[in-house]
């Protein structure tokens, strides 16, 4: 039997591009044809036809969809099926996902550890500092000749990882990796965003400064001593949900790992050539980055199996990866394209039979993404041809699956893992590589898809941002945000999304076990509506790249 659709008619809440690709989901209901209706005066302004019911497994239900790509004229609109419900107003705008843009990089401010946020900058979300982590133990596992056990670091800054107030490097690679490729992909979309953060106006781009903020305490995880960097900075247990300023346990740095140091080395050394721009305003920066990822190759060349093991006096987030091959390739990528030594060329791994998806423990994507986008001045040892013939094999295979898809979209029962909206936004990042290389407008329709998934076109009727669409989210797994019920939740944070694997500590059942359905909006369900800085990254570089690359 099929279960019934959730929401009549599932859409991109936020608002779609004049002239990008344009769906709508809905449920199999008898009717033939849709209506595009001007929202403000009710008139009809297009009609076209319904396609067939299809049963999408992943939502274990039918699903017919709607194609309004041809209407581009912006307006706010509603769309109207025979035996529904009318859609939400939605907008088609030039503009739709600037306003999402800034939101998703300003939550990175708010989610700043170690400064008070002031009203000037947070409004509403204003809040004292927390976690000054200017006092840091170093723990037993990862006491090393120069630092014992006990001595007392400082790491400052940093963003708290999610809903905890955790700092991992692992995680942080990724995500910092993320938004400067934003910033190197699409420098004129960033150039004169204002996010009114306290750096703006400081003559680096508010992306930059962002980033900065993070980078700045990965600098300081690095050990002195011999360039090993440490995996997390974290409390001994996660803290209950109070404000940052109210959460004062010892803090630690826990083990050197290999994962962590490469992850350092990558986006250090991409930070190094993004910065090398900027050395009338921070000065000897990049060369202290450069440096830093040096260091950090040479100990993980020294150490390629420091695996993370969780200690017994730490129940922190793990991050803990075993499969090292990509984080080696990667950060050779990184350091080649910074340094064109082609020793680094040749220290990258074979490449596997296929990319993977990017995530946090799934990093070799990352390399070719760097490669294809600095091709042309590479040294004549890279081989052109088989970066854009690797990203372009990984985006046609997404792009296939999209075109297939009943819901129009790249995601399958086995995406949906926790962070599942991320997996649909890294599709995205690696269709638009494929659409920056081939042209193919299929690539571009296809990222398109996954941004709508996420705001809304999603068989939950959920838009997965805070603050986003007619309906989202009102209770993410956020410490500050859980812990200041009277306000609305923090803005602009992507939330994990459906993930059927349930291992929160919710009582409530979900309303669906359906793998694309599997989502609570409680702040229980940390394995679906817990935020992160490495699943909001992606928002910032699709809602960028989509913007920049959509024909006028
Ligand atoms: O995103 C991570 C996911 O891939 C893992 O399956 C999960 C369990 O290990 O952890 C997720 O990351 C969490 C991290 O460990 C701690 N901070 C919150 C992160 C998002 O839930």
């Amino acid at each position: 039997a099929v279960a019934p659709a959730t929401a009549a008619i599932q859409l991109n809440q936020v608002g779609y591009l004049p002239a990008g690709s344009k769906w709508a989901a809905l449920p199999d209901v008898a009717a033939d044809s849709f209506a595009v209706l001007d929202a403000a005066t009710g008139r009809e302004v297009w009609r076209g036809p319904l396609g067939p019911a299809r049963r999408w497994e992943p939502a274990q239900e039918a699903v017919r969809l709607a194609d309004f790509s041809a209407w581009r004229q912006p307006g706010r609109y509603r769309l109207q099926v025979q035996g529904l419900q009318p859609s939400a107003p939605f907008d088609i705008a030039p503009n739709a996902y600037v306003a999402l843009n800034a939101a998703a990089l300003k939550f990175f401010y708010l989610n700043r550890a170690g400064m008070a946020l002031d009203t000037a900058h947070a409004g509403t979300w204003a809040r004292p500092a927390g976690h000054p982590d200017d006092r840091v133990l170093v723990h037993a596992s990862a006491a090393g000749p120069g630092r014992p056990e006990g001595t007392v670091i400082s790491a400052p800054k940093g963003w708290y990882d999610a809903g905890d107030y955790n700092k991992y490097i692992v995680n942080s690679g990724i995500t910092v990796y993320t938004l400067l490729a934003a910033y190197e992909h699409f420098p004129g979309f960033f150039k004169a965003q204002q996010l009114n953060i306290p750096e703006s106006g400081n003559g680096l781009p508010d992306i930059l400064n962002e980033a900065l903020w993070n980078l700045e305490w990965m600098l300081d995880m690095q050990d002195p001593a011999d360039g090993g960097v440490y995996h997390k900075l974290t409390d001994k247990g996660f803290d209950g949900v109070v404000m940052p300023h109210a959460a004062r346990h010892d803090r630690y740095v826990v083990m050197k790992t290999t994962a962590a140091t490469l992850d350092f080395a990558a986006a250090m050394a991409q930070a190094s050539r993004v910065f090398a721009a900027f050395e009338a305003q921070r000065p000897g920066l990049s060369a202290r980055m450069l440096a830093a990822s040096r260091r950090a190759w040479d100990w993980a060349r020294a150490h390629p199996n420091a695996i993370y093991r969780q200690p017994a006096d730490i129940h922190t987030g793990g991050y803990d990866d075993a499969k090292l091959d990509d984080e080696f390739s990667w950060a050779a990528a990184e350091l080649y394209i910074t340094t064109r030594d082609d020793r680094f060329w040749q220290a990258m791994q074979p490449p596997a039979a296929k990319l993977e998806v990017p995530g946090w423990a799934t990093v070799e994507a990352l390399a070719w993404v760097s490669l294809a986008q600095h091709r042309a001045a590479l040294t004549p040892k890279a081989d052109r041809a088989l970066i854009e013939s690797r990203i372009l094999a990984m985006a046609s295979d997404i792009a296939t699956r999209w075109e297939s898809s009943p819901y129009r979209v790249g995601m399958q029962t086995q995406d949906f893992i926790w962070g599942s909206n991320a997996v649909a936004l890294n599709q995205a990042v690696m269709l638009i590589q494929g659409y920056r290389i081939g042209g193919d407008r299929r690539m571009l329709d296809a990222a398109q898809a996954a941004l709508d998934f996420v705001l809304g076109r999603h068989p939950t009727g959920y838009a997965m941002v805070t603050g986003f669409g007619t309906r989202s989210p009102l209770h993410p797994h956020h410490r500050p945000s859980g812990a200041m019920p009277q306000l609305p939740p923090v803005p602009g944070m992507i939330v994990g999304g459906p993930h059927p694997g349930r291992g929160d500590d919710c009582k409530a059942p979900y309303p669906s076990q359906a793998p694309a359905k599997a989502f609570l909006d409680d702040f229980c369900s940390y394995t679906t509506n817990e935020i992160a800085i490495n699943w909001n990254a992606p928002l910032v570089y699709v809602s960028a790249a989509l913007s920049a690359l959509t024909p006028a």
